[in-house]
């Protein structure tokens, strides 16, 4: 999954990408990097970043949406705005990617009247003040888990297919910077919800790309976490990860498919 932020205070690409047809450039070498899903983000949400007006948002989302409808490729908005969802569904959106996990009033109604993918993320608290102080669990990865497992649970009653839905752990939303994301990382396969039968029935999207749990280790600014992404993606695929969200298209892939060769290598 690509990141396509169309918005002029992007966390790691300087707001260069904020206009329509830079996000359109953007998109194109995207493509041709061989992106799976396209991710359309007219709100920043990293920790502090202030929230954006409805219309404000509409503005940069739908004509994005509208563009890239011609390039057959599956389409995920990220806005947790249920007005959002519902011109963004009508516009041919694919996939609705909520960081709230469905939870703002009106957005399971949006969702249940369409046929869209939906991730839901767990998130502590809210964007403006989530890393502000020390986020606290007792069991995160139990805590992630059930978290997840009662909004899927609404999701359904509401009438949300099941194979509608992926989940996410939520990295960087109200976590310690190393601790709680990386007993999540380290314990993927156990943030996702199992039926009574023990099946897992949800794939689970990550996003790591470029963020402060990476910068933390190699102490590097955002644009230059690029090695540490694709490796955390690379650990991710392991962990049993469906949908990887990043901003570096190209070097994912080409890690993705170093890795996949050794996942499907038959002893010779
Ligand atoms: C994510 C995600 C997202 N992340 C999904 N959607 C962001 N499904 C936006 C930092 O610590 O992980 N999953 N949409 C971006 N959010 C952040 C959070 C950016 C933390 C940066 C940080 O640096």
């Amino acid at each position: 999954m690509g990141i396509l932020n169309v918005t002029p205070d992007s966390f790691s690409d300087g707001g260069r990408y904020s206009a329509f047809d830079d996000a359109m450039r953007r998109a194109e070498q995207m493509l041709a990097d061989g992106v799976d899903i396209i991710d359309i983000g007219g709100e920043s949400t990293r920790p502090g970043a202030p929230p954006v007006a409805l219309d404000d948002e509409l503005q940069r989302v739908i004509p994005v949406i509208e563009t890239l409808k011609a390039a057959h490729v599956p389409l995920s908005v990220d806005t947790y705005k249920p007005e959002v969802m519902r011109h963004a569904l009508a516009a041919g959106a694919d996939l609705i990617n909520d960081i709230w996990g469905f939870r703002m009033p009106g957005a399971i109604d949006v969702v249940r009247a369409s046929e869209c993918g939906l991730c839901v993320m767990h998130m502590l608290g809210e964007p403006q003040t989530m890393q502000v102080g020390e986020p606290n669990y007792m069991d995160v990865v139990r805590e992630v888990r059930e978290f997840l497992e009662r909004r899927c649970a609404e999701l359904e009653a509401a009438g949300v297919a099941k194979a509608r839905i992926s989940v996410d752990p939520g990295f960087g939303f109200g976590k310690s910077v190393i601790e709680h994301n990386y007993a999540l990382l380290a314990q993927l396969p156990e943030t996702a919800p199992v039926t009574p039968h023990g099946v897992a029935p949800y794939p689970v999207l990550v996003g790591m790309s470029r963020k402060s749990m990476l910068g933390a280790l190699v102490k590097r600014p955002a644009p230059e976490r690029i090695t540490a992404s694709v490796a955390a993606a690379v650990c991710a695929a392991q962990k049993g990860a469906a949908i990887i969200r990043v901003h570096d298209v190209a070097p994912t892939v080409d890690a993705l498919k170093v890795w996949r060769a050794m996942r499907d290598a038959v002893r010779a």
